[in-house]
């Protein structure tokens, strides 16, 4: 009975040992998810996100695709193509600090819009 309960502890440790790792290690990459067209509304979900420089955010395809990214001024962090599939994501990392407003090129003219800061 003994042996059974510590074999237990055991198996207990590592699902907390595994789960830890997991959860600790691609949160020092991404900052951020932002999901595109989200509720079924043409909108960014969160539109408005603030990061520190370096930091990577996962622009994640939800509902009324196709979406991307545009970042004005700034070709060299957008993603101009367009995302079809559904759960379809892509990632883009702010290597400077500033605000970044950006926008969804077939769904701009319904809002969708957002802003990201980068500090
Ligand atoms: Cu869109």
């Amino acid at each position: 009975m003994k042996i059974f309960k510590l074999k237990y502890l055991l198996q207990a440790w590592w699902l907390f040992a595994i789960m830890f790792a997991i959860a600790l290690g691609p949160k020092v990459a991404y900052a951020a998810e932002v999901t595109m067209g989200s509720g079924g509304n043409l909108i960014f979900e969160p539109n408005e996100i603030t990061i520190s420089a370096g930091d990577t955010v996962t622009f994640k395809n939800g509902e009324l695709p196709p979406h991307n990214m545009v970042v004005t001024d700034h070709p060299e962090l957008s993603h101009s193509d367009l995302a079809f599939m559904g759960g379809e994501s892509f990632e883009v990392t702010f290597p400077e600090s500033g605000d970044y407003e950006f926008q969804c090129e077939p769904h701009a003219g319904a809002g969708m819009k957002g802003v990201i800061h980068v500090e």
